[in-house]
């Protein structure tokens, strides 16, 4: 970044800490991930220059033949990797990948039943102050109390008393397999449309670690930067009879010109997917996941639904005396990065939750096992049993350094500082 050094120094200097702090530190947030450098070249070119609004071969620009090119190849990537009929590239995130399903399917008053974001759900998924919520009259479905897991057969009798048009399975909080085969059936039953939001799992989808809703789902959306490991962005999949329908939704429905140089990445993270590192890759993050709730069990914590089946736990911090706001912030002191997170039926609000979520994506990428999982469960034991011993902290900020100087972010020379 020789030239960005010289340009503009502040900027350079704020990346150069960025890549230290990420370098430096054990990001356990569930959503994050680690692209790869090909990834990030592809994100980082010129292709950002191009308009393109349109699709291949029909666009409203001259000079598209090259973007052309890498938008369909990450077309007839993704669908190779999940098996799909359609695929669409271009949403810019997550929540124009549900905010497109939504406007393609749905008139504004229509209902949707989602997962309470309380309970684990996401924001496009019903959340009042969401376009999702200001435009849609919301039901909601959650877990239950006493063991943290989705009860079908209510969402069932919640379907059939509220008639949803259209119903939304998938969480940004929730440690166990969704069952898209039963969603369908219950959208079946009803009239409903079924989208499956697979933000979070996707990569452990391709991975084969989590059951596929392709067979099941009307509409299928992701982001592609967490478990799937590519840029930030977003990606809708869907039967061909609705094609037409998303196409025209996303452009010129929502968004203008796609963002050349974020297409040209996906495609580049969808290749690096068919490969077995990256299923092995896939498979260890479930492994780290479980291994790692685990030794949280072992140590007297409360986990949420027992344990996890995927990438991520939740941990109920009641009988440790502590909001998830003070352990997020405990645990930043000593270079463990996660974040706060409500509980289902947590009596707290989002700001001061009763919990934490922790995610194994970033440490398995970064090489990480079993015994550095359990290892990190120790530091962070330690960290909240003992919140004001100093001497702990130093011994943690140590051990954590040791790890992550073992386990590089990446292990290529073009990402150290260029001082
Ligand atoms: N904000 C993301 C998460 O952390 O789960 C969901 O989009």
């Amino acid at each position: 970044m020789i030239t960005l050094k010289n340009d503009d120094p502040e900027v350079w200097h704020a990346i150069q800490n960025e890549v230290e702090r990420q370098q430096n530190t054990i990001d356990l947030i569930a959503s994050e991930n680690v692209c790869s450098p090909a990834v990030q070249e592809a994100q980082g070119s010129l292709m950002t220059n191009k308009y393109a609004e349109g699709y291949p071969s029909k666009r409203w620009y001259a000079g598209c033949g090259n973007v052309d090119t890498v938008e369909s190849l990450a077309i007839k990537r993704a669908k190779q990797i999940f098996g799909a009929e359609h695929a669409n590239v271009q949403p810019h995130a997550g929540s124009q990948a549900n905010m497109a399903v939504c406007f393609a399917v749905l008139k504004p008053g229509d209902r949707i039943l989602g997962m309470d974001l309380s309970h684990g759900g996401h924001l496009t998924h019903g959340f009042k102050k969401n376009f999702s919520g200001m435009f849609y009259d919301i039901v909601h479905y959650g877990v239950e109390k006493e063991t943290g897991y989705i009860d079908y057969d209510k969402v069932r009798t919640i379907a059939k008393n509220t008639k949803p048009q259209l119903i939304i399975a998938g969480a940004s909080a929730y440690p166990r397999i969704l069952d898209f085969e039963r969603f369908k059936k219950i959208a079946d039953e009803v009239g409903a449309y079924f989208m499956a939001d697979i933000a979070h799992i996707a990569g452990l989808v391709v991975g084969g670690v989590h059951p596929s809703p392709i067979p099941y789902a009307d509409f299928v959306t992701t982001t592609t930067h967490k478990t799937l490991k590519g840029p930030r962005g977003g990606l809708i999949l869907c039967k061909e009879k609705y094609a037409k329908q998303i196409d025209s939704i996303i452009f010129p429905g929502i968004q203008g010109g796609p963002f050349m140089h974020i297409i040209a990445a996906k495609a580049v993270a969808f290749k690096e997917a068919m490969t077995e590192g990256y299923k092995e890759c896939q498979q260890q993050t479930v492994r780290n996941a479980k291994a790692m709730a685990q030794e949280f069990i072992k140590r007297g914590y409360n986990l949420v639904s027992g344990g996890t089946d995927n990438h991520l736990f939740l941990i109920d911090l009641h009988n440790k005396g502590m909001t998830g706001k003070d352990a997020q912030l405990l645990l930043e002191s000593v270079d463990i990065i996660l974040n706060r997170n409500t509980i289902p039926f947590d009596e707290r609000g989002a700001n001061e939750p009763s919990g934490i979520r922790i995610g194994t994506p970033t440490i398995t990428s970064r090489g990480m096992k079993e015994t550095e999982v359990t290892k990190i469960a120790e530091c962070i034991d330690k960290v909240l049993s003992q919140p004001n011993d100093f001497r702990i902290k130093e011994e943690i900020r140590k051990t954590v350094r040791d790890i992550c100087v073992q386990f590089p972010l990446y292990k290529k020379e073009a990402y150290q500082s260029v001082e």
